[in-house]
């Protein structure tokens, strides 16, 4: 099959939105939101059509879905069916997200900052509609179906902040366990239906022979989309560890060391910006409790502990070669056996876990990554609220006393300052509340965890653990032809 030759079309940023960090992030202001809204070809939504579309099955979303195209560049054929797969499954996505802000209480819907949620899902879905009945056969239609994904990624950037503003202007109405069962189902489902958009896009942009994007994927020959096969968690907590220090510094005047031991030279495949994200919160956590304890003299350890079966001499198997046919077959009964084998304790696992989680079955690759700090634990009456969103212990005038959590706090400042993937640059150590819950979701999201184990008095341990996907297919051929 003959590989794409055709000169890029698609202007320059919409390229901003999907090229794979770090490219990602420095120029991501250069992507100025709506620039291409009124090019959209758009169809009313009705609430037949949300009905409809909320009444077919979700396909649970595997890291072995969004490898199995192949590895860019990837061919005509390749690129029209990663579309249409891409197209087979948003509409009924983005259906189930309007039926579950429209459950909301009428008073937190009427909220603006809820509401303006609302109608964005409604414009995607509008965007999506048009495309619902058809097959794209074309390299044109592919184009302007990318742009339909641009456009979609780029109207939910700002979502979690904007959410999180709704929420607490509207908290005398809601309970936070009920706004953390709505955020947790609705942040989780809102990971799976980005990544499904971002892949596309990122496979359309790093096929194309001329792109900037293909530059940088030949110094990462390692991408795939917006994975990467050869993660090394170390880089990342490393990374991470440099940008809280940073912050920390501004903040407080003085920044923990951080310690990794245990392999750092572990890589697997995981998706980047996730795994920074999760890593950048429990950082935070770890590095604003072992400095207002006055521990700073004593380093976090960050260990990297990957699962012992799969060391990288037991992968090269043919058994751990993902294939459609295994995934398919694959049963969602083995998660907890899976987190549990993780960690070694009893992953937190949410009542809300997205039912989209599938695992895989047999030996993938995994690691846990223990955060270790001395920053005096999380009092008990504290810990039964940590994994809600808004809950946090953080208070900007009186930083160092007491910690007495409460829901609201002072997150109106923080939320200037949010951080996501997807989301805008992170400035605050704590506040929002948001760190450890939405962490979570991203963690679980592929089957993961986190467990927070707090000695009260004395420091905090907190698991992460991961799982990657297995080898890719074709992997030891280098690029695909
Ligand atoms: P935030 O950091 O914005 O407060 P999080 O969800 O990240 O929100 O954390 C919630 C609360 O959990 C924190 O405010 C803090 O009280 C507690 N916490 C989390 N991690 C740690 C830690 N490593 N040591 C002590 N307390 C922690
Ligand atoms: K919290
Ligand atoms: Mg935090």
């Amino acid at each position: 099959m003959a590989q794409v030759q055709r000169p890029l079309v698609i202007q320059s940023h919409i390229i901003r939105a999907c090229c794979p960090r770090p490219a990602r992030r420095t120029t991501r202001a250069l992507f100025a939101r709506g620039n291409h809204h009124h090019k959209l070809h758009t169809k009313t939504v009705t609430d037949n059509d949300i009905s409809r579309l909320a009444s077919l099955p979700l396909h649970p979303l595997t890291l072995a879905d969004l490898v199995k195209h192949g590895r860019p560049p990837l061919t005509t054929q390749q690129l029209l069916t990663s579309a249409n797969f891409t197209l087979s499954i948003l509409p009924a996505r983005l259906a189930h997200r309007i039926q579950s802000l429209r459950n909301l209480p009428f008073i937190v819907v009427s909220n603006p900052h809820v509401s303006k949620i609302h109608s964005n899902y409604i414009h995607s879905l509008s965007t999506l509609l048009p495309w619902a009945e058809q097959e794209i056969t074309t390299l044109e239609e592919e184009v302007k179906f990318t742009e339909v994904m641009a456009d979609l990624v780029q109207t939910h950037a700002n979502t979690i902040s904007i959410l999180a503003r709704g929420f607490l202007e509207a908290r005398k109405y809601i309970s936070p366990k009920d706004v953390t069962r709505f955020l947790d189902e609705h942040l989780r489902a809102r990971i799976g239906t980005r990544l499904i958009a971002e892949q596309h896009l990122s496979l359309h942009f790093s096929s194309q022979p001329h792109s900037e994007v293909m530059h940088e994927q030949d110094d990462n020959p390692g991408y795939i989309g917006v994975i990467d096969t050869k993660l090394k968690p170390a880089r990342i907590v490393d990374h991470c560890a440099n940008v809280v220090g940073e912050i920390c510094e501004l903040k407080y005047g003085v920044r923990p060391t951080v310690v990794i031991n245990g392999e750092p030279e572990y890589e697997f495949a995981h998706i980047p910006v996730h795994l920074e994200y999760i890593i950048t919160e429990l950082l935070k956590n770890a590095f604003r409790a072992t400095v207002e304890s006055g521990m700073e003299r004593e380093s976090v350890e960050v260990t990297i502990a990957p699962l012992p079966e799969l060391l990288p001499e037991s992968t090269g198997s043919d058994a751990d070669t993902i294939s459609k046919e295994k995934v398919e077959n694959e049963d969602q009964g083995n998660m907890d056996v899976a987190s549990q084998r993780f960690t070694g304790h009893t992953t937190t696992t949410s009542p809300t876990a997205d039912a989209n989680i599938l695992p895989l079955k047999h030996s993938t690759p995994g690691v846990t990554i223990r955060i270790r700090d001395r920053g005096g634990g999380i009092s008990p009456e504290n810990l039964a609220h940590i994994w809600d969103y808004s809950f946090t212990t953080f208070n900007d005038d009186q930083a160092s006393s007491t910690l007495t959590g409460s829901h609201s706090g002072n997150g109106m400042d923080a939320l200037n300052a949010f951080s996501g993937p997807g989301g805008d640059g992170a400035n605050s150590l704590a506040g929002l509340g948001y760190g450890l819950p939405l962490g979570r979701a991203y963690a679980e999201y592929f089957g993961g965890g986190i467990a927070v184990q707090s000695l009260w008095g004395w420091g905090t341990d907190v698991y992460l653990s991961l799982r990657g996907v297995g080898r890719v297919e074709g992997e030891e051929n280098g690029r695909r032809r």
